[in-house]
C-alpha cells in the first residue's frame, strides 16, 4: 500500500500537471492573438500534453488502490512582452515541473516505493525531452532577435510539426 505521504506528493502532481496544461492554453491564445497560427498550435499540443500527464497520475493512482483529489488550479499569466519571453516561460516552467519529479523520484526511493518508482521513470525521460523541445524553440526564437522573417518560417515550421484542427 501506498503510503500518505506518497499519495499527497502524487496528487499534488496531479495539479501541477493540470497547472501545467493551463499555462499553455493560455500561452496558445497569446499566440493566436498574434495571429501566430503555428505557435498557437503547438503550444496548444503541449496543453493537450500536460492533460495527458495528469490522467497517466490519476490512472497510476486509481490501480494502487489509493485516492485521487483534484484542487484548485491556479491562474495562468495571459500576457507577455513577446514570443521570446513566452518561450524562456515554458523553459523555466519545465525545469521546475523536472525538479517535482525528481523530488517525487527521490521519495519513492526513500519509501522503498519501487512501484512509484518505477512508475516516475516514464516522466523523469520525458522532462528531458520537454526541456530539450522548449529550449529548442527558445534558442531559435533569441537568435531571429524578433526579425518578422525570421517569426514567420519559424512559425511556419512549428505549423507543419502540429497539424491545426479544424
Ligand atoms: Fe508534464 O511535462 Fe511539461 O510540464
Amino acid at each position: 500500500m501506498m503510503t500518505e505521504e506518497m499519495q499527497a506528493a502524487l496528487n499534488k502532481q496531479i495539479n501541477e500537471e493540470l497547472f501545467s496544461a493551463y499555462i499553455y492554453a493560455s500561452m496558445s491564445s497569446y499566440f493566436e492573438d498574434m495571429n501566430l497560427k503555428g505557435f498557437a498550435s503547438w503550444m496548444n499540443k503541449h496543453a493537450e500534453e500536460e492533460v495527458d500527464h495528469a490522467k497517466r497520475i490519476v490512472k497510476y493512482l486509481h490501480d494502487r488502490n489509493a485516492r485521487v483529489v483534484y484542487t484548485t488550479i491556479s491562474a495562468p499569466k495571459t500576457a507577455w512582452e513577446d514570443p521570446t519571453a513566452v518561450l524562456k516561460d515554458a523553459y523555466d516552467h519545465e525545469c521546475k515541473i523536472s525538479e517535482c519529479i525528481n523530488k517525487l523520484s527521490s521519495l519513492a526511493v526513500e519509501q522503498s516505493d519501487h512501484a512509484t518508482h518505477a512508475f516516475l521513470e516514464w516522466f523523469v525521460t520525458e522532462q528531458v525531452e520537454e526541456e530539450a523541445l522548449v529550449n529548442g524553440v527558445l534558442q531559435q526564437l533569441k537568435l531571429a532577435q524578433g526579425a518578422p522573417a525570421a517569426l514567420f518560417l519559424l512559425d511556419n515550421e512549428l505549423r507543419q510539426s502540429t497539424p491545426i484542427e479544424a
